[in-house]
């Protein structure tokens, strides 16, 4: 790239400077001065800096040098092309931009005054590209691909914990139930569905004041006028852990605070509650964080109140769920003391007083409910054995039951939720769906739950994989280009190996979790022996030989299988759910799902299957749609405004899967531009061009090539377009370089002449 070197002025891409990340990417900069051995850059920050020859990649497509509002027209489309057009316009408030019809969308951590009512009537019956993205003009197209062609759209909003995805789905809520017409009662409801939702399965996180602990695709139903008829919510995986355990700094969810902050001292009484400070609960108390920032729990309490009267929830009903809550709450202090049976060691409830209050709210014999918390029975051969709990077993049976009643209580709450807003269901009528989906994680311990999370994304990834494809089929089938040859593999051999072929992980895990005898490392013996020669299965290295790991599309996770199979089996003991089905109180028997009997409890579906039953179908579903893609990015990890991390956004460009984009697109043409672009970058190639305007521009970008590159070069010219692959791209930059330089040295050797 030397020759690039002497043309002054000329904006570059240069190589990444004592930056050791791997997610390091060359940055845009403009070159200032040459001198022998080294060049003077500014970069986009107005730094200037000098660097060698060798640190320049190569020069700047004309696309790059500023920015656009659809990164599909960048004629060099990279990640660190792309990741700088969204620098450049994140830095002046743009947080939208497009990639064809998919939005990214930079968290902005600050209230931009971009969502009036006067911006819903801006966007209102444009086409995409009219106006400046928005998350408004995704929802409108959604909206008007409906109306046109009587068929179902799907918004899928993916991003990682705190990037904007939730907030988006209010916006989208907001937007279609404004335009829908008249604001009637259902509209209402639906918007108030979800301070509900949140309530119950919003928690505070490290990463997220308000981190959704569940996946939700809403599925809104609209008339053939196009006003709002109904929806239904389908929630995916409530993180159950958090209702017995939170880690510093993270809260449980929401609805305990806001129940204890907003309760009235008579409801207190009634629920037993003595203590209105969430310090005092040990399933409260263990990230050591009671209270939001700006927010106020009582006050939300009567929100989630009377939003839960909004949407028909029975004022017993209501009594019936706190009721539960304040058990739940009981049963966290609930203590335990360790005693000795001729040598056995067994367990005792230490605490008549907390018991008392948990057998009265579940309408339970307190006697009962002290057997089941401190003894198993076990069938042997068709007989009952009962054995005595270790304290430390007690105390995870204790919890083991609090995941699966608040998880119950959660599910008849979406189930609620559903019975008001889906009313009318059998009228078949289009639909738009939006999916708030976790997105692809690793952590530093990664479990079960991100295996369903990772197994998810790619799913979702295969998905949008396919759909860009057929994108950039579509565009070269409008320039009349031959596509034929251009293959792409998406990861399906992934999809197989977790949870599709015969003997995957999922279906080992199934295994394992239902043989008597299996543990978690029988499963990791059995995983390895299964697919340990397979290039996407990892095992681990000498220092973590108890993990097995999967090369997702998104890089390589390890996951450590401790606890998969308990997780797996998603049970709780057969005492505590015999006793739960003879309680008084009827709504408890009701919100759990009627058991199978119990001798063949075993037989109960796991949460892998269940996990993979709802994705299938969430899969189905998206597939008959017309898909729309929102990818939210998190610019910092400190939530603060007009601060962009480029490391964090690479790394999550990459998540994203959105270097699909890039990558399908480099195994066809990766450059391109217009004739009339070709023409004005490359016209002093050939010598005695006219006027532009006058003459046929394809005809001179064909002659333009003729002569400059070399015999049968691979590239295509296109309807509108010349598609160029990176060696023909080099040549034509490489001779214009050499060309500029051997003028500018004429010019010199004139002028010196001159004088
Ligand atoms: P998430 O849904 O993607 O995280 P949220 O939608 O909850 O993230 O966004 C996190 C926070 O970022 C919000 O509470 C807002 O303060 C801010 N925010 C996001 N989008 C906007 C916006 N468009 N304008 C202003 N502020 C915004 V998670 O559910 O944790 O995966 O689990
Ligand atoms: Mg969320």
């Amino acid at each position: 790239m030397s020759e690039l070197l002497e043309d002054h002025g000329e904006y570059v891409w240069v190589r990444p400077q004592n930056n050791s990340s791997e997610f390091a990417v060359p940055f845009g900069a403009r070159i200032v001065r040459t001198e022998k051995t080294k060049t003077l850059i500014c970069d986009d920050h107005k730094k200037q800096l000098w660097v060698t020859a060798e640190d320049i990649v190569k020069a700047m497509h004309l696309t790059s040098r500023g920015d656009v509002e659809d990164m599909i027209t960048l004629g060099d489309l990279q990640e660190y092309t792309i990741l700088r057009n969204l620098e450049n316009r994140y830095s002046k408030k743009l947080i939208y931009t497009y990639t064809g019809s998919m939005l990214v969308a930079i968290n902005p951590y600050q209230i931009l005054p971009i969502y009036t009512h006067h911006d819903v009537q801006q966007y209102r019956n444009k086409r995409l590209h009219d106006l400046p993205p928005h998350i408004f003009a995704i929802s409108d197209n959604a909206f008007q691909q409906l109306q046109r062609h009587q068929a179902n759209q799907c918004i899928v909003i993916s991003g990682e914990s705190g990037a904007g995805k939730t907030e988006s789905t209010k916006l989208i809520l907001q937007y279609l139930s404004t335009i829908s017409g008249k604001q009637s009662w259902i509209e209402q409801q639906i918007i108030k569905a979800n301070p509900i939702m949140e309530a119950f399965g919003n928690a505070k996180t490290m990463r997220n004041d308000n981190s959704s602990r569940f996946g939700k695709y809403i599925d809104i139903r609209f008339t053939e006028q196009g006003s709002i008829q109904g929806a239904k919510i389908e929630q995916y995986l409530l993180e159950k852990s958090r209702i017995v355990f939170q880690s510093t700094g993270e809260r449980n969810y929401h609805i305990f605070y806001s129940m204890l902050a907003g309760l009235t001292q008579p409801e207190l009484q009634r629920l037993m509650i003595r203590e209105q400070s969430p310090s005092k609960y040990r399933y409260l108390a263990q990230g050591g964080c009671y209270t939001l920032e700006g927010k106020s729990d009582a006050e939300e309490f009567a929100e989630i109140r009377c939003a839960m009267k909004m949407l028909s929830f029975a004022s017993d009903e209501m009594w019936n769920i706190f009721s539960l809550l304040a058990a739940i709450l009981h049963l966290g202090n609930l203590q335990f003391r360790a005693t000795e049976v001729s040598n056995l060691e067994t367990v005792e409830v230490d605490d008549t007083q907390n018991l008392d209050c948990v057998a009265k709210l579940l309408g339970i014999n307190v006697s009962s409910l002290n057997l089941a918390l401190t003894q198993r029975t076990i069938y042997v051969h068709g007989e009952h054995v009962v054995t005595s709990l270790s304290k430390d077993v007690a105390f995870e049976g204790r919890d083991a039951f609090v995941k699966a009643l608040y998880n119950a209580i959660f599910v008849r709450i979406v189930r609620r939720i559903n019975e008001t807003l889906d009313k009318d269901a059998s009228k078949t009528l289009n639909t738009i769906g939006v999916l708030d989906i976790f997105g692809f994680e690793n952590f530093e311990t990664n479990s079960f739950e991100q295996l369903c999370i990772n197994y998810a994304n790619e799913n979702l990834q295969q998905f949008f994989v396919r759909h860009i494809f057929k994108m950039e089929q579509a565009e070269y089938q409008n320039e009349d280009i031959n596509w034929q040859h251009i293959e792409f593999h998406d990861n399906q051999e992934i999809l197989d190996l977790i949870g599709m072929k015969p003997v995957n992980i999922m279906s080992l895990i199934d295994e394992e979790s239902k043989f008597p005898k299996g543990t978690d490392q029988t499963l990791l013996e059995k995983l390895h022996v299964q697919h340990g020669n397979r290039s996407i299965y990892v095992k681990g290295k000498t220092t973590q030989t108890s993990l097995f790991g999967i090369r997702h599309y998104a890089g390589v996770v390890m996951y450590n299988p401790l606890g998969f199979l308990e997780k797996n089996r998603d049970s709780f003991s057969t005492d505590l759910r015999a006793i739960v089905k003879n309680s008084k109180n009827k709504y408890l028997v009701d919100i759990f799902p009627k058991e199978l009997p119990m001798d063949t409890a075993k037989k109960q579906p796991t949460l892998s299957v269940k996990f993979r039953n709802s994705l299938e179908l969430l899969m189905r579903t998206l597939s008959s749609a017309h898909p729309f893609f929102i990818r939210c990015i998190k610019p910092n990890e400190s939530k603060e405004p007009n601060n962009f991390d480029k490391d964090l956004c690479v790394r999550q460009l990459r998540y994203s899967g959105m270097m699909e984009t890039a990558r399908i697109r480099r195994a066809g043409y990766p450059i391109r531009h217009t004739y009339r672009e070709f023409v004005e970058r490359y016209r002093l190639l050939v010598p005695k061009i006219g006027q532009l305007d006058k003459c046929d521009c394809k005809q001179v970008a064909q002659q333009i090539c003729k002569t400059s590159l070399p015999v049968s070069p691979d590239l295509q010219f296109g309807r509108t377009k010349i598609f160029l692959r990176d060696d023909e791209d080099t040549s034509l930059e490489k001779e214009r370089s050499r060309i500029i330089l051997h003028s500018i040295i004429t010019i010199q050797r004139g002028f010196r002449r001159v004088i």
